[in-house]
C-alpha cells in the first residue's frame, strides 16, 4: 500500500528539511521521494510531470496520495502539518502566538532564505556565476534579517515566539544554522549572542544531528567549493539516515 504521506525533494535542500523535521520530531511516517531540484529530466522538479502537480517547480512538495491532495511551499506544507494533526506546540492556536509566528514565517523568504541564495549556493553552484552586485546586496539583506532576530525576536525570548519551538524555528535554524563552524563555516555569529545562544538550543531538538546529515558530511566548504560528487554522496548518506530514522519510529 502506498505511504499516506509524500514529501518530495532531497535532504539536502533546507525548506525539505524543515518539514522532514517536523515529521520525525512528531514520529509521522512518510516516504521522501528524491527529487533534484531545478533539473527538468526525468525525476527533476522542473520536469512536466512534476510540474503538473507542482507548478512552482521548486521542493520540498507534499502529497497525500490516498485522498489526491497536494501542496507545495514549505511553510504552507509545515503549518497544513500541525492543523491538520493538532500540533499546536509547533503553531500555537492562540491568536497572537500564531499571528508572531507567521510574521517570522513572512519576513523568512528574501531575507533570512537570502542564506542559502546569497551565501551557501554561490559557494555549492560555482555554475551559476552570480555577480558581486547579486552577492553583496544579498549579504547586506542578510546581516539586516540577523540583527532584526537578534535584537528583536531573540532579545526576549527563548526561542522566537516564546519559550518553546515552533514551526518557526525549524525554518529559521535550516537556514541560519547551516552557516554554522560545524557545518559549512561561512558565517561568524561571534557579534550575534542571542542567536548563538538560540543555535545551541536548537541544536538539542529531537532529530536536529539525523536531519543534518547532510551537513556533517559536507563539512566546511569555506575554501573550497563542495565537488558535486560529495554532495551527491552527502544526499545519499542523508537518506539512508532518515529512512534509519523512519524504523524507528515505526517501531
Ligand atoms: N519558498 C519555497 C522555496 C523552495 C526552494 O527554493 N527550493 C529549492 C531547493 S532548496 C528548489 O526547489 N530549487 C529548484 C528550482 O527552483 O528549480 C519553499 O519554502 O518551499
Amino acid at each position: 500500500m502506498s505511504e499516506e504521506k509524500i514529501v518530495y525533494g532531497v535532504p539536502f535542500s533546507q525548506p525539505v528539511r524543515s518539514v522532514l523535521w517536523l515529521l520525525l520530531i512528531k514520529k509521522m511516517p512518510f516516504e521522501l521521494k528524491l527529487i533534484n531540484p531545478g533539473s527538468s529530466s526525468e525525476g527533476g522538479s522542473r520536469h512536466p510531470d512534476y510540474l503538473k502537480k507542482f507548478p512552482t517547480g521548486t521542493i520540498p512538495s507534499y502529497e497525500e496520495p490516498n485522498s489526491g491532495f497536494f501542496l507545495s511551499e514549505s511553510h504552507a506544507i509545515l503549518s497544513y502539518l500541525c492543523d491538520k494533526h493538532g500540533w499546536q506546540d509547533f503553531y500555537p492556536v492562540n491568536l497572537e502566538d500564531r499571528a508572531r509566528v507567521n510574521s517570522y514565517l513572512h519576513l523568512h523568504h528574501r531575507n533570512v532564505r537570502e542564506a542559502s541564495i546569497g551565501l551557501v549556493a554561490p559557494k555549492v553552484r560555482k555554475d551559476l556565476n552570480f555577480s558581486e552586485d547579486f552577492l553583496k546586496t544579498s549579504k547586506a539583506t542578510i546581516n539586516k534579517a540577523f540583527i532584526a532576530i537578534e535584537e528583536g525576536w531573540l532579545s526576549e525570548s527563548k526561542f522566537l515566539i516564546g519559550d518553546k519551538v515552533t514551526i518557526a524555528d525549524l525554518s529559521a535554524y535550516v537556514e541560519i544554522g547551516q552557516l554554522q563552524s560545524q557545518f559549512t563555516n561561512i558565517y561568524d555569529f561571534n557579534d550575534l549572542p542571542n542567536i548563538n545562544r538560540w543555535l545551541q538550543d536548537m541544536q538539542k531538538v529531537e532529530f536536529h544531528d539525523e536531519i543534518h546529515t547532510a551537513l556533517f558530511e559536507l563539512g566546511d566548504i569555506s575554501k573550497e567549493a563542495p565537488s558535486m560528487e560529495l554532495i551527491k554522496n552527502a544526499n545519499k548518506k542523508a537518506f539512508l539516515a532518515l529512512q534509519e530514522c523512519l524504523s524507528k519510529i515505526a517501531e
